[in-house]
């Protein structure tokens, strides 16, 4: 596998059934990505490393997802200038409402782009990811382009049975 474009990092291994949705869009479109456990709150000095390595290591995005007081993506985003997007974690009691308002309410100057709770979230930080990175990547271009064209072709498929 080549050196990974796309971190993706998450607060614990219970986040990764949400966040696999990330990895498995990257690993789709063909995009190197690094999938790992890094918890703000219980390996600071890790986080710390993987952001102010970040740049160093070809990273051109990184996707953290953290639930509960989800300070992981602020937190990578404050040591480093690769983007960072946030995704809310489902959590137990509050069903991720307090980790979407705890990565979306970045103070000024930080800036963490934020996707929807969940699965959904995840999956879209992959695609948005890769719809950075094609930028300067024609084929992968194609590739997402492919992706909408089929995910549309799908829809347009889509018929309702059992009409009353
Ligand atoms: C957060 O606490 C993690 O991102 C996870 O969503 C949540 C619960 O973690 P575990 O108790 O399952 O390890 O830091």
């Amino acid at each position: 596998m080549s050196k990974p474009l796309v971190d993706i990092i998450m607060g614990s291994d219970s986040d990764w059934p949400v966040m696999r949705a990330a990895a498995q869009i990257l690993a789709d479109l063909g995009v190197a990505y690094e999938a790992r456990v890094v918890s703000a709150h219980r390996t600071p000095d890790l986080m710390f490393d993987v952001a102010e390595t970040a740049v160093a290591r070809g990273v051109k995005v990184i996707i953290a997802g953290a639930g509960g007081a989800a300070h992981l993506p602020g937190m990578v985003a404050a040591k480093t200038i690769v983007p960072v997007l946030g995704v809310p974690v489902p959590s137990r009691h509050l069903q991720g409402q307090d980790s979407l308002l705890s990565i979306v309410q970045m103070p000024k100057g930080i800036p963490v782009a934020t996707f929807a709770i969940g699965e959904a979230g995840a999956a879209n930080a992959g695609l948005f990811a890769a719809a950075i990175l094609a930028t300067a990547d024609t084929g992968l271009a194609q590739k997402l382009a492919d992706f909408r064209a089929t995910q549309t072709a799908r829809v347009l498929e889509m018929s309702l049975s059992d009409q009353p």
